[in-house]
């Protein structure tokens, strides 16, 4: 699973992707500075079920603090996408192709509205604007893969019309488009019947594809300096969560270095002795004027909410050994995974290793020592042990 990062230059995306990764990433005041799309770990937060089970935990592909799991998920940051991107204005088609394997999108918007729709400095532009801009460049995109193929999808369909979902869902693969998302998609727009795809047609198509397959969250960033009241102004219209991803990366960074107590996503964090003027200045700043108006910097809040909000996912917790909880080398509860809501202990056993799913024989639930079939439903936060045959 993959989440995308995108918005018009200078938003702030890569700040954002900073903050959740810790990685690498080019920030600078100007349009364009990232190029080449970064790529990392981020990590979406829930409760922890060592707590629920009264056990210390030991996380090898996560981690846990103060009683939180931090589950790994993938990011990717893309280049500043402006209006006729899907035409190839700014940097293009490129970083839409660095896209296509994002299951969803954050919609890292400037709330300020201090830079304008290339990423240049102004100091009234209305956001409003960029947030209708980025779904419809996308919808665009999609738009375009289905004309660049039409006519070849129009030859083999005139012979055999019933072959109409599958060409088209072989085309849209390649970004994440599955058959029962186009299927839904001809079904509302009438054109499984009609195959009448007038541009306007194949637009209201492709944003019904654009929806289902990659939804778009919205991040309204720099609302330190949202001195305009935007944020105000269009949060009952459009559902959105504010953010100072700046804020968060300054706390993520400070608490790396020991200098602050923070767990990514509270609403506060704890000042240790050893800061300097400045430090304390800026941490001071983050307090009154972002984490006490807001209840956080809302980056963590943004990921969780597209995860387990959009996405639908839920944690849960392989394990080798179902009573001390963990794996062969005895440490508890190593491990943690997104999957869907509604998957299997089968899904899960082909999740942990493809060998695990295929030998599946049964698995145990740790909380009840129930042992339950491979149809069993997972519930957020179960530690399963799976037994598998050699
Ligand atoms: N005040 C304020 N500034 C921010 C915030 N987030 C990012 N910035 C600043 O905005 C500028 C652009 O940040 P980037 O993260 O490089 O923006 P980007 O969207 O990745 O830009 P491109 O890669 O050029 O498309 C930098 O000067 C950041 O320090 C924020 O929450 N508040
Ligand atoms: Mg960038």
């Amino acid at each position: 699973m993959i989440v995308g990062v995108v918005g018009k230059p200078n938003a702030g995306k890569s700040t954002f992707f900073k903050a959740l990764t810790m990685a690498e990433a080019e920030i600078a005041n100007f349009p364009f500075t990232t190029i080449k799309p970064n790529i990392g770990v981020g990590y979406v937060r829930s409760r922890c079920s060592c707590r629920t089970f009264s056990v210390d935990c030991r996380p090898n592909n996560s981690y846990c603090k103060a009683g939180e799991r931090f589950t790994p998920i993938k990011l990717i940051d893309v280049a500043g996408l402006v209006p006729g991107a899907h035409q190839g204005k700014g940097l293009g088609n490129q970083f839409l192709d660095d896209l296509r394997q994002a299951d969803a999108l954050i919609h890292v918007v400037d709330i300020s509205g201090r830079t304008n729709d290339k990423g240049e400095p102004t100091q009234d532009h209305d956001p409003e604007k960029d947030i209708s801009f980025l779904a419809e460049e996308i919808d665009l995109w999609f738009a375009g893969i289905i004309k660049n193929n039409w006519e070849k999808i129009k030859g083999k369909v005139q012979h055999e019309p019933k072959t109409l979902l599958k060409e088209l869902a072989t085309q849209l693969s390649g970004i994440q488009v599955g058959e029962t998302q186009v299927k839904k998609a001809l079904e509302e727009t009438g054109l499984m019947e009609s195959l009448d795809f007038t541009d306007e047609n194949t637009r209201d198509f492709s944003s019904r594809l654009r929806e289902a397959s990659k939804p778009i969250t919205i991040a309204a960033n720099k609302i330190d300096l949202d001195s305009n009241g935007n944020y105000g102004r269009l949060k009952d219209e459009y559902d959105m969560t504010p953010v100072c991803a700046e804020a968060e990366l300054a706390l993520r960074e400070a608490a790396k270095k020991g200098l602050i107590g923070y767990t990514p996503g509270d609403s506060s964090f704890e000042a240790k002795s050893g800061l300097d003027e400045k430090q304390a200045k800026a941490l001071d700043f983050v307090k009154t004027r972002i984490t006490g108006v807001y209840g956080s910097t809302g980056v963590q809040q943004c990921l969780n909410k597209v995860v387990f909000g959009t996405l639908r996912q839920i944690v849960v917790y392989p394990v080798e050994n179902e009573n001390r909880l963990s794996d062969s080398k005895g440490n508890v509860l190593p491990d943690s995974y997104l999957v869907s809501e509604g998957s299997t202990a089968l899904d899960l056993a082909y999740k942990v290793h493809t060998d695990i799913g295929g030998k599946f024989i049964s698995a145990i639930d740790c909380k009840t020592k129930m042992r339950v079939g491979k149809e069993h439903v997972l519930k957020d936060g179960d530690v399963i042990k799976i037994v598998s045959g050699r």
